[in-house]
């Protein structure tokens, strides 16, 4: 149940126990907020970890010994303005941490920051560093949320989870909000210790009966068993709305009585939910109804809740994952491709969203399989901000019945450079907004935790939540270290259980890509029955559009430009030649050549001189012998193909 915040006791705790607090002192704090909560997993983690009983004071009064204090920096900078200048530049839900001979100091930019800095604090004591640091951590980007499917109810009684792997719902049962809401509260207290920032707890198959006054206040109460946590919450809508429950005739975003019916919904909610998060939208897709029953556009959809949300200061997650399984027809047309719906649907429509509108895009084109390039849709937004939706939920990727370690994948995935404009594009920048410059980007991840103990149904399929949130967090952390960290908090310190743990995590994308569907032919699970177990057959001769072409000569789709679907067209040109990749490399080599020389000079003195001189006489032959190359060969291409280098170093001088 607790997971990675289990505070088990560290190894030879007690030794360590002076250069930890001896009590905790919360600024501003308030009880359900989240100072107070951090005063709180402080006394607990260093209770559990170290068998240190800490107690908690609030405010000016100065207890004996070391002391944790935890606040925002503004409370602190309140007691101590003189202590201003010192602390560094924090954006929201940031986070200083300043650990010295057992004394912390733990500042957030908000309360959640500082709840935030405490779980980095306990985490860290808990690996068994009880050393002096300081730190100072940003999140990457503003948007770190969780999608539930979770359904309000299934054949009346139960709340399922569409998707999940774990057991019932632990929001909704029988069409209504669950009672006793505990296990909300621990749910929220795992993902503040990983940096998630917002919960959407129902289905985006979403029933319109969400909204019922009834409901909304049990959505109160789900919002008030994440608020300790600074978790907010996400409501996921039906866009038929106003004509399912509300009884109008029409659920057109451009007419006046829907637009007032939507302003009115969002408007209690917001009575009950003060600081909810805002809301998240499947339109037109899989049979879902959205502004195209109308013939609007979805800018147009997406911006009918963007202006109802304005004035509370929510944003509307807006989904990419649109196309239509119904028409698709593969023997007739060579060119249909699910693949290219999202940038055909979304194609000009950049400009034309509100600001607090993101567009939530699966990793890939298709469906989360276990291999897709990056969607090419991430190329086109520049203006509207963009957020990448990841599956922790292993849908098709053997439903936690199977090991398969994701971060690698994620990695692979944010690490891409999709080359917009021939700049550097990596799917990481794009989505946090470094790239284009937007305000709001980055991350959903489909989390269908359910009533099950281990929460997703398997122990290890808890390190890809826990990787989720890290890299949601930080995307230039590595998967491995993000699995040591997890492996200690989880299973503690025994190395066998490390090595053993990291190398099946590690082979296990790999493994399940090489048994299940590889070179990115589709996860060739059974389409129809639950995407679970393989069926290659299922995937061909339907209209849901996630083909292989397998027949008795060929496998694949054509994706081409010049005879195929397409597909490829999609993404930025390749804009550098072969000629002048040649050009570069050769300069790019011949570069590197001549720092081994300023390198080996740094041994000088180290190494017996003769020994010394020998290679380094050798390592400047090389540096000038590496130009002799480069100008060779590039000057052999150039007069064979009078392109000039575009930066003007190779041609007729
Ligand atoms: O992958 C498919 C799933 C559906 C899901 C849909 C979506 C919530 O099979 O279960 O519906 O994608 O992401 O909307």
């Amino acid at each position: 149940l607790h997971a990675w915040l289990r505070y088990a006791r560290v190894p030879s705790a007690s030794r360590h126990q002076g250069r930890l607090p001896s009590a905790v002192v919360t600024l501003n704090a308030t009880e359900g907020l989240p100072v107070y909560t951090a005063g709180k997993e402080l006394v607990d983690g260093i209770g559990g970890l170290f068998g240190k009983k800490l107690k908690v004071t609030v405010g000016a009064s100065k207890p004996k010994g070391t002391i944790a204090t935890v606040g925002t920096v503004r409370a602190f900078v309140d007691k101590n303005p003189s202590a201003a200048a010192g602390l560094p530049e924090l954006v929201e839900d940031g986070f200083y941490l300043k650990v010295s001979k057992g004394d912390v100091l733990i500042l957030g930019q908000n309360e959640r920051g500082a709840l935030y800095g405490a779980f980095h604090y306990l985490s860290v004591i808990a690996q068994g560093n009880v050393s002096d640091f300081t730190l100072t951590s940003n999140p990457d980007a503003p948007v770190r949320w969780v999608n539930q499917w979770d359904n309000m109810q299934d054949g009346g009684t139960h709340g399922s989870v569409e998707r999940g792997y774990g057991g019932d719902s632990i929001f909704f049962w029988d069409g209504y909000i669950r009672d006793d809401l505990t296990r909300a509260g621990q749910y929220a207290r795992l993902l503040a210790s990983i940096g998630i920032n917002a919960v959407v707890a129902n289905n985006v198959n979403a029933n319109a009966s969400i909204l019922t006054p009834e409901n909304m206040d049990g959505l109160a109460r789900i919002a008030d068993a994440f608020r300790p946590y600074g978790v907010q919450l996400g409501i996921a809508l039906n866009f038929a709305a106003p004509q399912l429950l509300g009884g109008l005739d029409t659920f057109d975003p451009l007419d006046k009585t829907v637009v007032n019916w939507w302003q009115g919904i969002t408007d209690n909610l917001y009575k009950r939910i003060p600081d909810m998060a805002g809301y998240l939208v499947k339109a037109n897709s899989e049979g879902q109804p959205g502004p195209m029953t109308y013939n609007r556009t979805l800018a147009d959809g997406a911006n009918l809740f963007a202006r109802t949300l304005q004035p509370h200061d929510g944003i509307i997650l807006f989904r990419a994952f649109v196309y239509d399984h119904r028409s698709l027809n593969q023997t007739l047309d060579w060119k249909a491709d699910r693949a290219n719906a999202a940038v055909h649907y979304f194609d000009g429509l950049d400009d034309k969203f509100e600001d607090n509108v993101l567009i939530q895009i699966k990793y890939g084109p298709i469906d989360f399989q276990v291999r897709e390039p990056v969607s090419p849709l991430f190329a086109h937004l520049r203006k509207t901000g963009s957020a990448i939706e990841l599956q922790i939920t292993q849908e098709y990727l053997g439903q936690q019945a199977h090991l398969v370690y994701l971060a690698p994948m994620w990695k692979e995935l944010l690490d891409f450079d999709l080359r917009v404009d021939s700049k550097p594009s990596t799917v990481k920048d794009i989505v946090a907004g470094k790239r284009f410059g937007q305000k709001l980007g980055g991350y959903a991840g489909v989390v269908n935790v359910g009533t099950n103990t281990t929460w997703l149904g398997s122990h290890l399929a808890m390190s890809n939540l826990y990787a989720y949130g890290k890299l949601a967090w930080d995307p230039s952390l590595t998967s491995t270290g993000i699995l040591k960290e997890w492996t200690t908090l989880t299973f503690g310190y025994d190395k066998l259980v490390h090595d053993v743990i990291t190398k099946i995590s590690m082979e296990s994308w790999p493994a399940y890509e090489n048994y299940s569907g590889n070179l990115g032919i589709q996860t060739l699970t059974d389409i129809l029955l639950g995407h679970y177990g393989p069926n290659p057959g299922s995937q061909d001769g339907n209209p849901w559009g996630q083909w292989t072409r397998a027949d008795d000569d060929t496998i694949g789709m054509d994706r081409t430009v010049w005879n195929g679907t397409g597909f490829a067209g999609q993404y930025p040109p390749r804009s550098r030649p072969l000629i002048q990749h040649f050009y570069d490399a050769h300069y790019e080599g011949s570069a590197m050549a001549q720092t081994f020389v300023t390198q080996w000079q740094k041994l000088k003195g180290r190494i017996d001189k003769e020994r010394y001189e020998h290679v380094l006489f050798r390592l400047i032959y090389q540096a000038g012998h590496s130009l002799v190359w480069r100008d060779s060969v590039n000057q052999f291409y150039f007069n064979k193909s009078s392109i000039a280098d575009t930066r003007g170093r190779v041609g007729n001088h």
